[in-house]
C-alpha cells in the first residue's frame, strides 16, 4: 500500500479548546493561535505523507472536537460510531459519521456503552483496546461482538496511568508495538515486539502510522533516536498547545486507507 491510499479526516482547533477535559494535567494556558498554527502544520505533514486529508467543519461549541479520532474506530470492514466516555463529548460523533458514511458501512457503541477512539489500537488483525476512565465493559462487549465476526481478534488492556491506551502505546507496524511499561501492562501485548519509550519521556509512546511513515512529536527527542536506531522512517510535528489539552498525535485525525 503507498501512502496515497489513506484519508485523514481531521478538524479545526475551536474557540473553546480552553475549556477542554483535562484527567491527568492541571489546566494551563492554550495559545489559540499556536494551537492552530500547529495543527496546519499537522495537516500539512499528513499532506505530505500522501494522505488526502479532509476537514470537518469547526465545532466551535465543543472544547475537545479537535480530537477527532475518539469518535470513530475505522477498520478495513466497518466503522464504528464510538459513545465518548465523556458526557460533554457525545455530540461530536454526528458530523463525523457524515462523512464516514461515505467511506464504510457504518455501526454504533450504544448506550449505557462508553467507547473512546483513543483507547482503540490495531496491529495487524489484532485490535487492542483500553478500559479506562473513558472506555467501559459494557463499550468492550459491544466492540467486541462487532469485530470478532469479521475477523479481528480483541485484546482488553487495562488502563491506568494515563487518558488512553493509546497514551501509552501506539503501533509501529503489524506486529510491533511503541510502549511506556509504566503506565500499561505489557502482558497484553505478549507474542509482539516491543519498543519501549524513553522513561525521561512519558508522553512519547502516541505516534501515528501513515503507511511505512511515522508521525511523531518534535518535543520527544528521546525516544524519536530510539525509532531512528529502529531505522523507522520519521516525519515529525510540534503539538505543544493540544498537548495542554492531553491530546497527541494519533489523537488529531483519523487515519484510514481508502480501499483496504
Ligand atoms: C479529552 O480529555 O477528551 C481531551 N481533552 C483529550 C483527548 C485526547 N484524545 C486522544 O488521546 N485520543
Amino acid at each position: 500500500m503507498t501512502n496515497g491510499d489513506f484519508i485523514a479526516i481531521i478538524r479545526p482547533v475551536p474557540d473553546s479548546i480552553g475549556d477542554c477535559e483535562l484527567t491527568h494535567l492541571d489546566r494551563t494556558p492554550i495559545d489559540l493561535d499556536r494551537a492552530r498554527s500547529q495543527h496546519v502544520e499537522y495537516a500539512s505533514v499528513l499532506s505530505s505523507l500522501g494522505c488526502r486529508v479532509i476537514e470537518l467543519p469547526a465545532l466551535h461549541d465543543h472544547p475537545d472536537s479537535v480530537f477527532v479520532e475518539d469518535t470513530m474506530i475505522v477498520l478495513d470492514e466497518l466503522a464504528v460510531m464510538t459513545r465518548p466516555g465523556a458526557p460533554s463529548r457525545r455530540d461530536e460523533v454526528h458530523s463525523t459519521a457524515e462523512v464516514m458514511e461515505t467511506f464504510r458501512p457504518l455501526v454504533s457503541i450504544e448506550p449505557p456503552g462508553r467507547i473512546d477512539g483513543g483507547d482503540v489500537l490495531r496491529a495487524g488483525r489484532t485490535i487492542f483496546v483500553g478500559c479506562s476512565s473513558r472506555s467501559d465493559e459494557v463499550g468492550l462487549a459491544q466492540l467486541r461482538e462487532i469485530i470478532e465476526p469479521v475477523g479481528y481478534n480483541m485484546v482488553q488492556v487495562d488502563v491506568h496511568g494515563c487518558l488512553h491506551l493509546k497514551t501509552g502505546a501506539t503501533a509501529l507496524d503489524d506486529s510491533t508495538i511503541l510502549c511506556n511499561p509504566a503506565w500499561l501492562d505489557t502482558s497484553a501485548f505478549t507474542g509482539f515486539d516491543l519498543l519501549e519509550i524513553d522513561p525521561d519521556e512519558p508522553f512519547s509512546g502516541n505516534v501515528a502510522q501513515v503507511g511505512s511513515h511515522l508521525i511523531a512529536d518534535a518535543t520527544w527527542t528521546g525516544t524519536n533516536q530510539r525509532l531512528e536506531d529502529d531505522k523507522r522512517a520519521i516525519a515529525l510535528v510540534q503539538l505543544t498547545e493540544l498537548a495542554k489539552a492531553e491530546g497527541s498525535v494519533t489523537c488529531s485525525s483519523i487515519l484510514f486507507p481508502e480501499n483496504p
